[in-house]
C-alpha cells in the first residue's frame, strides 16, 4: 500500500505536470524525403517538455503506403533503443509498396510543430488529425491526440466489459493485462488490443491500430473548445500506427487480420459442448458428470479439468488419492472411445521447490525469470511460492514442450486433446509488492551462476531505454490494482533478451499461449492444436481461443457476453470465443442458466464453467435447463458446419464469424448502438431475451427481408423494433437474412464426430432481388494441413436456378438430401429433393 506521503507526492507531480504539459512545444520535421510509396523525416525536439520523464530529442518518422488500404506511420527514436514488440511475437506485415496516389488513405503533415492527419480522399473525410496538440515523446511517456467527429461511433480497445459502442465522454480505456474477478466495468481486464474502429455510417469505416504492448490510458472526451478527441497516453514504446481504410466494416476486420495474423482454425470437435467446474474433487466426480450428461440425453463433447486434478495445484502432476493417473487415463480413454474429448488447465507459476521435478528441469535449463541478485524471481500462485517461466529465454520452449510431452504422453500419461492456460496475465497472488519477505520463505537459489552482465550484454535494438524508473513511472496508468507491479510480475524484471516486464507485461499470456501451441504441435505435428488462453494481446487469435474470464452468474454478465463476443470476433481477429455459460462466480438460477444455455449455443466457444464455491450448474440439474440445452445443442449441432465454415472463412481472410448489425447495414444508424443482438456468420441474426427472468424481448430487424429461423416464415417489418412476448425458457429468436444460403445437417447427434456422418439440407433465403448466395467448407476437421482434401463450395440462387460449384476435394459419402427455398407466395416453402453427392458441382432449375 502506498503511504500517504507517496500519494501526495504523486498528486503533486500530476498537478505540477499539467501546466507544463500544455507548454510542451513538440517536434519539428526536417530532412523530409518523399517518394511515391513512402515518406521519411527526422523529428527534432523544439524545446523541453519532460512532462513525466526525459524527452527523446531526435525521432524518425516513417510513413509507408503499405497497400492501397493500409497506411503505416511509425515514429521511433533514432537510436532504436526504445522498446518495440519483438518481431517473433508479432511478425510485421511487409509493405507492398502501394503509392500515395493509388492509396485510399492520404497522409499529410505540418512541419513545425510536427502534426499529421490521415484523410480518405474519396470522401474528403479527415480520419485522424493531431493538429490540436504537439507530440510528446519521452522515455516513459508518449502522447498523441487525435480529433474525432462529434458523437462518434468508436468500438474496440478490448478487453473490457463496457458498452460495445464506447462512451466518448470522459472515458478512459486502460490497457494493462490483469486478473479481473467479476470482470468489472470501466477497468482493465485480462487482455490488451489497442485497435479501434471508427464507423462513420454511409461514408465508411476505418480502423486505427497502435502496435504497442506498453501500458496505456486511451482517453476519449471533449475538449474545452467542444472538440471530441481520442488521446493516447502510453508509458513507453513507440508510435507504431496502422491506419486501415475499410471502407466496409468487415474490410477493416480483414485488414487488421492482415497485420496481426489470421486466426487459427480450431478443430471441428472444439465446436461441441464443453463442461467444466473448479471443484470436481475427484475423477469419480468427473465420471459422474459425464454419465449424468449421458443419462440426461444432453450431448457432451468435451470434459475439462480445472486445477482440481493437480497434486497441490502443481502443473504436470495428479492428485494421487483423488485423481490417480490410471483412473484419469481410463476416463480419457472412455471419452475417446465415445468420440468425446478432454482438456486440462496449466498455470504459469511453477512451485519453487527442489522436490518438484518440473521446477528442477526448468532450473537446469535456466528458464525462469531472475531477480536483481540473480536468484529466481518469486511470486505466489495456486501452488504457493512460485517462479515464472521466461518465455523469451531460448531454452524455455524446449523445457515447456518436454514437460507437456511427458505428462500428456498418449501411452503413459494423460492423452489430452487440448490445453487451457490460465492466470497468465501473469496473475500474482502477491498483492503487495513486498509479500514475499525474505524471512518468511526459503529461497531456493539458482543453481547456475547467473552472469547477468554477460547475459544481457547489449546493445540490442529495441531493448528499451536504460535507466528508466521501471517500477514507478511518473505517469500512472489507471491500472485497477494501482501500481503497475501489483498483483503481477514486478515490472523491473528482465527477460532473457534484455527487455523488461515493463515493456512486455501485456505479452506474457500470449507468449505462454504460443509456447503451448508449439508444444502441442511438437507432440502431434499433424493435428490442429487447441489452446484456450485467459490473457491475450493483439494477434493471439493466431494461436489460441479465449473465454471472457471469471464472470459471475448474473444476468448482467449474460448480457456482457454478447458485447464481448462482438468485440473479440468482429474487431480483434479472435473468432473462437465465448463466456462461461451460466456464469463462473456465484450461484446460477434455473431460468438464467436456461437462457444462457441457448445464448451460448450461438456463440463460437460453448462451455459451462463454475467456480469452486458456486453450486453445481450442469445443464442436467434442472428440468427446464435440460430441455433448453437439448434444444440448443440440437440446433447448434445441425448448424455446426455453418459455424465451421464461418470460422474457416475467418482463418482464411479475417472475415468475422460474428458481428454487430452495422457490419451488414452500415448506413442504418439504428444499428450503431445495438449490443444485445449479433449476426452469426452472414445468415443468422440472434436476438436473445436479455432482461432478468423475462419472457419478452425487443429486437431490431434492419430494413431488409427476414425469415424466422424456426418456422421459415417471412417476417414483415424490416427497419423497426419488434417485441415478442411469451418467449419460453427453451426459445431464442433467430432470423435468417434474406440473400443468404446455408447448409444444415438433417439431424443432430451425441458427438460432433457423429454429426459429421449426417446428410445436409440447404436453406435458400432469397433477398429483395430474389437471389441468394452462401457457402460450405468441408475438411476432415482435425488436420493441420489438409492440402487439397477440402471442399470450398459456393451456392447460388438466381430466382429460378440453384447451383453449387467451387472445389470438391474432400472425400465424403455425406449427401445433400434436399434444398429448401423460402419466401414463396403466401409464405410457402419450396423443396427440391435430391440427393446430390458432394463430389462435384450440382444444380437444378425450378
Ligand atoms: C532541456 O533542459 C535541459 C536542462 O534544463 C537542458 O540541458 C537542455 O539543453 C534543454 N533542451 C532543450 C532542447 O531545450
Ligand atoms: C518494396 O520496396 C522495398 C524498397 O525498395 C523493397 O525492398 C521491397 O522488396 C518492395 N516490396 C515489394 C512487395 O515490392
Ligand atoms: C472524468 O472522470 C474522472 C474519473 O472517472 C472524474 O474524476 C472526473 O471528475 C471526470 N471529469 C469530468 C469533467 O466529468
Ligand atoms: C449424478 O446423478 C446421480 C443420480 O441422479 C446423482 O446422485 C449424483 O449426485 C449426480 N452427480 C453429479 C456430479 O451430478
Ligand atoms: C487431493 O484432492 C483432495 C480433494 O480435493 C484434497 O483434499 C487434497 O488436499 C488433494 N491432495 C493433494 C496432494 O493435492
Ligand atoms: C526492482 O525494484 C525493486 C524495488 O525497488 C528492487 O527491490 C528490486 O531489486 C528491483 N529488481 C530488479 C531486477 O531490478
Ligand atoms: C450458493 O448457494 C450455496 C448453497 O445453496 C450457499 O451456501 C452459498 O452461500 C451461495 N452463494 C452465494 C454467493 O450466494
Ligand atoms: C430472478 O429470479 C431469481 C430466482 O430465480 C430471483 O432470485 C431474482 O430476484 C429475480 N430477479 C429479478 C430482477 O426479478
Ligand atoms: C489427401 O488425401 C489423399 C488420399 O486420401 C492422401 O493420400 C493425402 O495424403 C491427403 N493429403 C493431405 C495433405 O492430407
Ligand atoms: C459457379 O456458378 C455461378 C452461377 O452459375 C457462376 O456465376 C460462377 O462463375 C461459377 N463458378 C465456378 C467456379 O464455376
Ligand atoms: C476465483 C475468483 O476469482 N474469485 C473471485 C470472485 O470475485 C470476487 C469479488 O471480486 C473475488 O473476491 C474472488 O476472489
Amino acid at each position: 500500500m502506498a503511504s500517504p506521503w507517496i500519494v501526495s507526492l504523486v498528486l503533486c507531480f500530476v498537478w505540477g505536470t499539467w501546466g507544463q504539459i500544455e507548454r510542451c512545444p513538440g517536434y519539428e520535421a526536417i530532412n523530409v524525403l518523399e517518394a511515391d510509396s513512402y515518406l521519411i523525416a527526422d523529428l527534432v525536439l523544439i524545446g523541453n517538455c519532460s512532462s513525466h520523464s526525459d524527452d527523446i530529442e531526435n525521432l524518425r518518422l516513417l510513413v509507408e503506403y503499405q497497400t492501397d488500404s493500409r497506411l503505416h506511420v511509425l515514429i521511433t527514436d533514432t537510436d532504436y533503443q526504445v522498446f518495440q514488440v519483438q518481431e517473433h511475437l508479432l511478425p510485421r506485415p511487409k509493405s507492398q509498396n502501394a503509392t500515395s496516389s493509388s492509396s485510399r488513405l492520404h497522409f499529410s503533415y505540418t512541419q513545425s510543430p510536427f502534426t499529421f492527419s490521415v484523410t480518405r480522399p474519396s470522401t474528403g473525410d479527415i480520419l485522424f488529425d493531431t493538429a490540436d496538440t504537439p507530440l510528446i515523446f519521452e522515455t516513459q511517456y508518449i502522447r498523441l491526440k487525435t480529433r474525432l467527429p462529434s458523437n462518434p461511433n468508436i468500438y474496440g480497445l478490448g478487453e473490457h466489459s463496457d458498452d460495445f459502442r464506447l462512451s466518448t465522454s470522459n472515458y478512459t480505456r486502460t490497457l494493462w493485462n490483469a486478473e479481473s474477478p467479476n470482470i468489472p466495468n470501466s477497468q482493465n481486464l485480462y487482455g490488451s488490443h489497442p485497435v479501434y474502429f471508427d464507423h462513420r455510417g454511409g461514408s465508411g469505416t476505418h480502423g486505427v491500430f497502435l502496435l504497442s504492448s506498453n501500458g496505456m490510458d486511451i482517453k476519449l472526451g471533449t475538449s474545452d473548445q467542444g472538440q471530441q478527441y481520442l488521446e493516447y497516453n502510453v508509458i513507453g514504446g513507440v508510435f507504431d500506427f496502422y491506419f486501415l481504410a475499410g471502407p466496409n466494416p468487415a474490410d477493416v476486420s480483414k485488414q487488421y487480420a492482415e497485420i496481426v495474423g489470421l486466426p487459427a482454425l480450431v478443430p471441428y470437435w472444439a465446436l461441441g459442448f464443453h463442461q467444466c467446474k473448479y471443484g470436481y474433487q475427484s475423477i469419480d466426480h468427473v465420471r459422474q458428470v459425464v454419465d449424468n450428461y449421458s443419462a440426461a440425453g444432453i450431448p457432451l463433447e468435451t470434459m475439462w479439468g480445472d486445477i482440481d486434478y493437480m497434486s497441490d495445484r502443481q502443473d504436470f502432476t495428479t492428485n494421487a488419492s483423488h485423481y490417480p493417473l490410471e483412473k484419469v487415463r481410463q476416463l480419457v480413454q472412455s471419452l475417446h472411445d465415445n468420440g468425446q474429448h478432454y482438456v486440462q488447465i496449466l498455470d504459469p507459476g511453477i512451485l519453487n521447490s527442489g522436490n518438484y521435478p518440473t521446477f528442477n528441469r526448468g532450473a537446469e535449463r535456466d528458464v525462469f525469470l531472475k531477480a536483481a541478485d540473480g536468484s529466481f524471481y518469486r511470486g505466489r500462485q495456486w501452488p504457493g511460492e512460485v517462479v515464472w517461466p521466461d518465455w523469451i529465454h531460448p531454452n524455455t520452449q524446449g523445457w515447456w514442450t518436454d514437460e507437456i510431452k511427458r505428462f500428456y504422453d498418449a501411452g503413459s500419461g494423460i492423452n489430452v486433446d487440448g490445453l487451457w492456460v490460465d492466470m497468465n496475465e501473469a496473475s500474482n497472488m502477491c498483492e503487495h509488492l513486498d509479500c514475499l519477505g525474505s524471512s518468511s520463505v526459503q529461497v531456493w537459489a539458482s543453481r547456475k551462476d547467473a552472469d547477468l552482465a554477460k547475459r544481457y550484454a547489449g546493445p540490442v535494438p529495441f531493448q528499451g531505454v536504460p535507466e528508466r524508473d521501471l517500477f514507478n513511472p511518473m505517469y500512472r496508468i489507471q491500472n485497477r490494482w494501482g501500481d503497475i507491479s501489483s498483483n503481477t510480475l514486478w515490472t523491473n524484471i528482465t527477460n532473457a533478451d534484455g527487455t523488461s516486464q515493463y515493456d512486455t507485461h501485456n505479452l506474457y499470456g500470449t507468449m505462454m499461449a504460443i509456447a503451448t501451441r508449439n508444444a502441442l504441435l511438437s507432440r502431434n505435428p499433424s493435428l490442429r492444436p487447441f489452446v484456450l488462453t485467459r490473457s491475450t494481446f493483439a494477434g493471439v487469435g493466431r494461436v489460441a481461443a479465449h473465454w471472457f474470464g471469471d464472470n459471475a452468474s448474473w444476468w448482467s454478465h449474460y448480457r456482457t457476453a454478447i458485447r464481448q463476443l462482438l468485440s473479440f470476433a468482429a474487431l480483434h481477429a479472435m473468432p473462437f470465443v465465448g463466456s462461461d455459460v451460466c456464469g463462473f462466480n456465484d450461484n446460477a438460477t434455473e431460468h438464467m442458466c436456461a437462457r444462457w444455455a441457448l445464448l451460448g449455443a450461438f456463440q463460437p466457444f460453448y462451455r459451462n464453467h463454475a467456480e469452486i464455491h458456486s453450486n453445481a450448474q450442469e445443464f442436467y440439474l434442472w428440468p427446464s435447463v435440460t430441455q433448453a440445452a437439448k434444444k440448443a445443442i440440437d440446433t447448434r449441432y445441425r448448424l455446426l458446419d455453418y459455424m465451421y465454415t464461418s470460422l474457416w472463412k475467418a482463418s482464411s481472410d479475417g472475415t468475422p464469424n460474428a458481428s454487430p448489425l452495422w457490419f451488414f447495414y452500415p448506413s442504418d444508424s439504428n444499428t450503431f448502438g445495438i449490443q444485445t443482438q449479433w449476426m452469426l456468420g452472414d445468415a443468422l441474426l440472434i436476438s436473445p431475451v436479455v432482461e432478468d427472468n423475462s419472457t419478452s424481448v425487443s429486437f431490431y430487424l434492419p430494413d431488409d427481408i427476414w425469415y424466422d429461423f424456426w418456422t421459415f416464415e417471412q417476417k414483415p417489418g424490416g427497419g423497426q423494433m419488434h417485441r415478442l412476448d411469451g418467449v419460453k425458457w427453451d426459445e431464442i429468436p433467430v432470423h435468417i437474412r434474406g440473400g443468404a444460403i446455408f447448409a444444415m445437417r438433417t439431424e443432430s447427434a451425441d458427438t460432433t464426430a457423429q454429426v459429421r456422418t449426417k446428410n445436409f439440407r440447404i436453406i435458400v433465403a432469397p433477398g429483395r432481388d430474389g437471389t441468394a448466395q452462401g457457402g460450405l467448407y468441408l475438411d476432415d476437421g482435425v488436420s493441420l494441413d489438409v492440402g487439397e482434401n477440402k471442399s470450398e463450395i459456393v451456392f447460388y440462387w438466381d430466382g429460378q436456378s440453384f447451383a453449387a460449384n467451387g472445389t470438391f476435394g474432400f472425400d465424403t459419402d455425406v449427401q445433400v438430401e434436399r434444398v429448401v427455398i423460402l419466401g414463396g407466395e403466401g409464405g410457402q416453402v419450396k423443396t427440391q429433393e435430391g440427393p446430390w453427392g458432394l463430389g462435384g458441382a450440382f444444380g437444378f432449375r425450378l
